[in-house]
């Protein structure tokens, strides 16, 4: 019997993932949610559909810049909350098919992604705003909310359930094995079994066993209730739990942070807030540091380009995973405090040590008294020697701590320079 312990162990091993939000709405290139935001209707949306054309996309270059940052699986929007379909679904005519791109371009990205070794997962979004058994009036997100036409419309809201759970099957039929479903996402009374949440789950379970499905389509993960739909993973937004997450057995909760670079998911031209490199190799570590990954998002432009910038920011972070991912994969949370001067991230024996802050002088481990094998810097594996500070026995507070010597190492980078601890 395969159990959620078994499904997440490559998971919880590869710690850092793409997430991929690409659809028309790159096309006007104002966030992923504009059709709501600005009350658009599909009337006034559907140039975007017969423009779409994105005639630089390459999902093996996508998959070598995610490869190169370090990252080991992607998540790619195959339906937003717009219900534009980058898949060939047989159930729809609004699908990348039909636009000037005329082809399957979750099956491109499928392969390419492949190709490059990396796990491929596909977002599905469980909103529609297109299909029009999805009720419309007063649902609080859908852009036709406030239209008094829609008021009391007879939609049959099992179609559209239907639909989903056809779309969902085409996934998991097509295009071989698929590594993770995310879901977005359940709100007020849309969750569970308005879903047909069980059923679902277990269709997905019963064609691809080993697949992770996310937790938004409404159970409660902490409590594992119902446990058929409550999902194998956490998927905190834009926000890092600031202690992880436990079960009521105080066991960690699998979870995955998902953060934009710059303010936005889908493409946005003028959105130029992105993250400073540092940020987000702190942003990861942080993660992994509190038994966690870290989903990092891009949005690719029209013609299908992941923005410089982002590139950019991917490259640095590989820069630095190569040098220091020994402290990121099969990584998890140390039993010891958060230390002063940064983070520490673990496994079994080997500690690792994210100084952010060296400070003055020899840097000082709390409750690591004789309890270091070795001390290496991690960048470039040179040996770091454990010291005892002149007349460090009048120090107040040292019983049981350690200091190391730095000062004859060349510290890497300031974004974040690892020492690897092997411990007795
Ligand atoms: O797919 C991405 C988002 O489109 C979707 N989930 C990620 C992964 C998502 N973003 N926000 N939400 C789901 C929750 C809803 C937030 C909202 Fe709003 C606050 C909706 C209206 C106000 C954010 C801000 C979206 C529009 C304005």
């Amino acid at each position: 019997m395969n159990t959620r312990e078994d499904r997440v162990k490559w998971f919880m091993q590869d710690r850092f993932g793409l997430f991929i939000h690409w659809g028309l709405y790159s096309i006007p290139a104002r966030g992923e949610w504009l059709r709501a935001n600005e009350k658009i209707s599909i009337e006034e949306y559907q140039p975007f559909f017969e423009e779409f054309n994105p005639v630089h996309y390459n999902p093996r270059e996508w998959a070598k810049a995610a490869k190169a940052a370090g990252q080991q699986y992607a998540v790619l929007t195959a339906k937003h909350h717009d219900g534009f379909c980058l898949f060939d679904s047989q159930l729809t005519d609004y699908k990348a098919t039909n636009t000037p791109a005329g082809r399957d371009l979750i099956k491109e990205y499928i392969e390419a992604f492949r190709a490059e070794g990396l796990k491929v997962g596909l977002y599905y979004s469980i909103i529609d705003w297109h299909h029009p058994d999805f009720p419309k009036y007063g649902d609080r997100y859908h852009p036709m909310r406030d239209n008094e036409e829609f008021q009391g419309e007879d939609t049959h809201f099992s179609n559209y359930v239907a639909y989903m759970h056809g779309q969902v099957k085409e996934l998991l039929t097509n295009y071989g094995k698929i590594d993770i479903l995310w879901f977005d996402f359940s709100y007020d009374d849309m969750t569970g079994e308005k879903w047909e949440a069980a059923k679902l789950v277990n269709m997905i379970r019963s064609m691809q066993p080993d697949v992770l499905i996310d937790n938004r389509l409404g159970g409660n993960i902490r409590l594992a209730e119902p446990e058929v739909y409550a999902g194998d993973f956490y998927s905190p937004e834009q926000i890092i739990p600031p202690g992880g997450i436990v079960n009521r057995a105080n066991q960690p909760i699998p979870w995955e942070a998902c953060i934009t670079l710059n303010d936005h998911w889908g493409y946005h031209a003028k959105d130029l807030n992105y993250k400073s490199p540092k940020q987000v190799i702190r942003t990861l570590v942080e993660c992994v540091s509190k038994g966690g990954n870290l989903l990092l998002n891009v949005g690719p432009n029209a013609k299908g380009e992941i923005p410089e910038q982002s590139l950019a920011i991917l490259q640095v972070v590989g820069k630095w995973m190569r040098q220091n991912g020994d402290s990121i994969y099969g990584c998890t949370s140390s039993d010891l405090p958060k230390p002063e001067w940064g983070r520490y991230t673990q496994i079994g024996n080997y500690l690792y040590a994210h100084v952010y802050d060296r400070g003055i002088g020899p840097i000082y481990f709390q409750g690591l008294k004789g309890r270091i094998k070795k001390a290496r810097l991690l960048a470039d594996g040179s040996e770091l020697h454990v010291e005892t500070p002149w007349m460090a026995e009048q120090y107040s507070d040292i019983e049981n701590g350690a200091f190391i010597d730095l000062s004859g190492a060349v510290l890497p980078d300031e974004m974040d320079t690892v020492i690897e601890l092997e411990l007795l």
